[in-house]
């Protein structure tokens, strides 16, 4: 493929923005090669600034769950900038919103606009220390909840496909108040709790994992989670900015039928505009300000733009929920299919799905935490990726990441991502061979 602009654009990047990306997972540095920059996209497909098509597998890492530039939700945001793009004081929009979601989360009562998941996740911690006047938070090694000082402790996604082990500027004191255990080792859990008696404030996992690859949680894992937080006072925390409104209309405390008693949204909430949001309970929400002394605030919050892309996204979610059937059956064709050409290849694979969430790990072994996950042949995803991509199929560029389906790909699509993996496969056990 000719990336020529993509390579110049990335040299000219470089002059004035750190690693010339704005968020370090689009860097491509885990996978080598220089970073793509997408003029357009449309459905299933991203344009790169030659003018190659991709079909994509990251929907913007979740929110374009209905697919690039669908028309309710462009034509409701040119609309709104009509009137103006931000006011500083509150909408009726806003409420629609709010009453949006309540009415789609039941143990949601009260939520708060945020603009990012970082700030959601960030905000529900100060919320659960402030409330229970407890200091330490427990999280899971290979879990990602944003940027916020005390997540970045064996945090997934970019910290983990970068091997950061201690971010410069987290300080020991913050690093201090937050514990980590792997993910589903409930008895690792049970016993930081035992050992830091009546000082943990909050319990905060993501309830299907996605930024260590997908990686689902073993039966009672959550559930066990959930009696701990009951029996010690601990805020139970799921973090649902990539699950949120994508695995059903009430996310994963829906589908895997377990409550918290906060929840982060993100990613489709937004509809592809920069949108967060914290919710829970009246008991607990009450302490956030105006209502309580928690503090928490945004210029930004509830912003008109924002808020009538993810209102119009949610409302279409919400109106056709066969549309999360169609993605699952979409997600299984493709996990089904792909096993079949692995199988076929004989490469060490697992394949990881919920929903329409899944990820591939070049691995003899269950991948059910971040230690298994990192210890897959990594150098092999490597080469799948850049395989992939020169055959149109644009990947997560890493293997700490989950890949994300959106409902405008086609039969056609899948297919044509299943071949182009049978293809990227011979190629690499052509290299394995010589
Ligand atoms: P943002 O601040 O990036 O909107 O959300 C942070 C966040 C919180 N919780 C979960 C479960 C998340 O997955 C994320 C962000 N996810 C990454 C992708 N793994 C965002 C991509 C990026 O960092 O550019």
């Amino acid at each position: 493929m000719n990336i020529s602009s993509s390579i110049s654009l990335f040299e000219r990047a470089q002059k004035t923005i750190p690693g010339g990306v704005n968020s370090p997972v689009r860097a491509f540095k885990s996978v080598g090669g220089t970073p793509l920059f997408i003029s357009k996209a449309k459905g299933a497909y991203l344009y790169d600034a030659d003018d190659n098509r991709y079909i994509d597998y990251i929907a913007s890492w979740g929110p374009m769950i209905l697919g690039h530039a669908y028309e309710e939700v462009v034509k409701a945001i040119q609309r709104q900038a009509l009137s103006s793009t931000s006011y500083g004081a509150p909408t009726k929009l806003e409420i629609e919103m709010a009453e949006l979601i309540v009415s789609m989360v039941p143990n949601v009562e009260l939520i708060r606009m945020v603009s990012s998941g970082t700030e959601a996740c960030m905000s529900a911690i100060r919320l659960a220390r402030g409330y229970t006047g407890k200091n330490k938070i427990i999280k899971f090694e290979g879990c990602y909840h944003g940027h916020a000082d005390s997540f970045l402790v064996k945090a997934g996604s970019g910290v983990a496909t970068l091997n950061i082990q201690t971010v410069p500027g987290v300080t020991a004191g913050v690093a201090n108040d937050t514990l980590t255990c792997a993910y589903n080792d409930l008895a690792a859990a049970e016993q930081l709790v035992a050992e830091n008696k009546d000082q943990i404030a909050a319990i905060i996992v993501e309830p299907v994992a996605g930024n260590m690859g997908c990686i689902l949680p073993q039966p009672g894992f959550l559930e066990g989670l959930r009696r701990i937080c009951d029996q010690e006072n601990i805020v139970f925390i799921f973090d649902e900015v990539m699950t949120g409104f994508r695995l059903s209309a009430g996310g994963a405390q829906e589908k895997l039928n377990v409550k918290a008693d906060l929840v982060t949204y993100g990613k489709v909430i937004g509809g592809g505009m920069p949108v967060g949001a914290f919710g829970g309970s009246k008991e607990i929400m009450q302490h956030i300000a105006p209502l309580g002394n928690v503090y928490q605030a945004g210029t930004l919050s509830g912003n008109p733009i924002a808020m009538i892309a993810g209102y119009t996204t949610l409302g279409i979610l919400k109106g056709n929920p066969h549309i999360y059937k169609e993605l699952e059956e979409k997600t299984i064709y493709l996990r089904d299919n792909l096993h079949r050409v692995f199988i076929a290849s004989k490469i060490p694979f697992v394949i990881n799905q919920f929903g329409s969430m899944i990820s591939v790990h070049f691995s003899d072994h269950a991948v059910n935490d971040f230690a298994s996950a990192a210890s897959a042949k990594n150098e092999l995803f490597k080469k799948y990726f850049h395989a992939m991509l020169d055959r149109g199929i644009y990947l997560p560029p890493s293997a700490f990441e989950s890949w994300f389906l959106n409902n405008a790909l086609t039969k056609e699509d899948l297919d044509r991502t299943i071949e182009a993996t049978k293809e990227s496969l011979s190629e690499i056990s052509g290299d394995q061979v010589q």
